[in-house]
């Protein structure tokens, strides 16, 4: 490769690929913060060597518009070996919404003051978005210390002090530098490191994702974007997915820090050539994924935070929200109360105007809709959540998101899905986390019963616990009103439970587990009971079958042979039931009942006698079955209905 994709400022180094023999690298990313023309630019330039200010306009006018970029290699005293990627950001109010675009993925910020104007509007904006995105660590740097006395340098260096107060830089270092004639520039390089030290890695093996700053083509290469690595690790031929349009994309090459590598690891200003995109196609804001990993959404909850400095926000009022690299119309639904007071902070549903891929725990800033400036910002909880539900029960679900805890928030996100549990893969779409972090959090949670799991089925322990006790009250009441039926059918129960498909077998294998309840050929019944009769209630049953079969076509009245039985009537209305369920006996009037047995003989001559002639009268039938008209006329009747014989006229043919 010719020239790096990612630097294209005035310096252009050689390449060299990553050598894996040396010792690893960290890589933090800085970002400088401030107001216009405070010496941001020329602060980087001073430490790297590159004007970060690529665009033709910057040069002319003197000031930074969009986003610039530079590195910087220092090996600490320790002998690690650090790797910083600047992000340089405008300072002019009207660019702050490029600011933002770069300030996403950033480890450490670079606030930068000059001694000789001190805190402006835009050193408070900056300084706010730092805050409310919860970057968790910066330096604070004097620029233009050459233009001041000792003594203002002092007070400046006070009134810094003083503004940094109870915030996260509180108690970070504050470095007065002459970028113009290089003094502190040692000691900030020496704080860099420092304070690089303590940066955690980020998780290189979470889902990958590539919020795009920048799209350009080269020639010989192809389209090229360009962007902070916020998670994963991407290498060459990898295949991404691009959103919001779902395009998957393959990666031809691989830069980090503006030089070739094979891979790029979370926390890397990353450069990629992508084949199968044209460079029209793609646009700042846009996001490269893992391919089929994750899943845009338009509607989210959040917490979030207004400044002091701004004016109360009432529910259902549109902003402007900014979350890495994009921009969008968001209408605020607070979620507890109708307004938000100045300094608040508040569980939310946010609507956007167009979808956007986040996940739980990432940063954004919101932006008055007109005029716009920053008014607060927030942490996503929740990228699929359900419409406004009453009571408490949003908010509840919205503490336990929110909760550090990770295996809390874990268990909450499967509590919610309730009866119908929730699949392994549903969960790593929702979190956007690695399927081994996830796993290790699932172990934990199921060493504590607090959930269940089969395969990559999961439900909360309470809810399989809800859910089998009431498919065991649903056995129990079928059994109670059908007593001497086995059971209720699987299909059937699974109905009236209502949970998802998974949700009901797991139920079910919970019951069946805890010996609660059996199942006998689909049909699910209480352990012990179903088939089994009382020893009464099997005589009568013999009793009746009996009665009934010798009976032929000449068949008592039901209620006489009731009346013989043993058992009292219910239970013995119950076995009726239960023979003609079972098809044993037939009912073919309202109070003549024939053994199934005794029709299909009838049937079986009925068949023979149409040999001779198929026409049949009354007097003919009595004469076959041997029956009184008393029978007669219902039997026919009966066998008309079974079109086994057609009435034509008075008279009737065997069919
Ligand atoms: N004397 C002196 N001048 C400086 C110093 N640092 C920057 N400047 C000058 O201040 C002016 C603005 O510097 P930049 O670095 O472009 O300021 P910036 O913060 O990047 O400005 P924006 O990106 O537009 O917000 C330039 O003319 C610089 O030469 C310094 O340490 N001393
Ligand atoms: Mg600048």
């Amino acid at each position: 490769m010719q020239s790096t994709w990612e630097c294209t400022g005035a310096t252009h180094r050689p390449h060299t690929a990553r050598d894996y023999t040396e010792t690893p690298m960290k890589s933090i990313i800085v970002g400088t913060a401030g107001h216009i023309d405070h010496g941001k630019t020329a602060l980087v330039k001073a430490l790297t060597g590159i004007d970060a200010d690529r665009l033709e306009e910057e040069k002319r006018r003197g000031i930074t518009i969009d986003l610039g970029f530079a590195h910087l290699q220092l090996t600490s005293t320790a002998g690690e070996r650090l790797r910083f990627g600047f992000v340089d950001v405008p300072g002019h109010e009207r660019f702050v919404r490029n600011m933002l675009a770069g300030v996403g993925g950033i480890d450490l910020a670079l606030l930068v003051i000059a001694a000789d104007e001190g805190i402006k509007p835009q050193t408070r904006e900056h300084f706010d978005i730092c805050r409310l995105l919860s970057i968790p660590r910066g330096i604070t740097v004097l620029t233009k210390s050459d233009l001041v006395d000792a003594e203002t340098l002092e007070v400046v260096s006070l009134e810094v002090q003083e503004f940094l107060r109870g915030s996260f830089l509180e108690a970070s270092p504050v470095i007065a530098v002459s970028s113009l004639r290089g003094t502190g520039l040692e000691e900030l390089k020496r704080t860099l490191m420092e304070t690089a030290e303590a940066v955690p890695p980020r998780d290189a093996t979470a889902i990958v994702r590539l919020p795009i700053d920048r799209v350009f083509t080269m020639k010989g290469f192809g389209t090229v974007v360009t962007g902070t690595l916020v998670a994963g690790t991407v290498r060459k031929e990898d295949e991404l997915e691009l959103f919001p349009n779902r395009r998957r994309l393959r990666v031809r090459g691989v830069e980090v820090h503006g030089a070739a590598a094979d891979e790029a690891v979370a926390g890397e200003r990353t450069a990629l050539n992508l084949a199968g995109v044209e460079k029209q196609d793609v646009e700042r804001g846009m996001v490269l994924a893992a391919s089929g990993r994750l899943e845009t959404s338009s509607r989210m909850d959040v917490k979030l935070s207004l400044l002091s400095s701004a004016k109360a926000l009432k529910s259902g009022a549109r902003v402007h929200l900014h979350a890495f690299t994009s921009e969008v119309i968001a209408t605020v639904n607070l979620l507890d109360g109708k307004q938000l007071q100045p300094g608040g902070e508040t569980f939310a549903q946010l609507r956007l105007s167009a979808p956007l891929l986040l996940v739980p725990g990432d940063r954004f800033i919101v932006r008055q809709f007109s005029p716009v400036v920053t008014i607060g910002g927030g942490v996503v909880l929740d990228t699929f959540p359900g419409k406004k539900f009453p009571g408490t029960a949003h908010l509840d679900l919205l503490k336990a998101l929110n909760s550090d805890e990770s295996t809390k928030a874990l268990l909450a996100r499967i509590a919610r899905r309730g009866e119908n549990g929730m699949l392994v893969s549903q969960l790593l779409r929702e979190t956007g986390r690695n399927q081994n972090v996830l796993e290790g959090w699932l172990s934990e949670l199921r060493r504590e019963n607090a959930i269940a799991r089969c395969d990559d089925f999961l439900m909360e322990s309470q809810s399989l616990r809800r859910l089998a006790d009431s498919l065991i009250g649903m056995v129990s009441k079928f059994h109670a009103s059908n007593r001497l039926a086995p059971g209720i059918s699987k299909q059937a129960l699974e109905e009236q439970a209502g949970a998802s498909e998974r949700g009901f077998e797991a139920g079910l294998a919970f019951g069946i587990e805890q010996k609660q309840l059996a199942i006998t050929a689909d049909v699910v019944h209480l352990p012990g009971r179903g088939v089994v009769m009382k020893d009464d209630e099997a005589e009568s049953r013999r009793v009746i079958e009996k009665t009934f079969s010798s009976a032929g076509l000449r068949v008592p009245a039901l209620k006489d042979v009731l009346a013989t039985l043993k058992i009292d009537k219910p239970r013995a209305q119950k076995i009726v039931t239960l023979l003609l369920r079972e098809g044993i006996l037939i009912k073919i009037s309202d109070d003549l009942v024939f053994h199934a047995s005794a029709l299909q003989a009838l049937r079986a001559q009925l068949l023979a006698e149409r040999q001779k002639s198929p026409r049949i009268d009354i007097a003919r039938f009595k004469d076959i079955a041997a029956v009184s008209r008393k029978y007669a006329i219902p039997l026919l009747e009966y066998l008309d209905r079974e079109h086994v014989t057609k009435r034509v006229g008075d008279e009737r043919v065997i069919l």
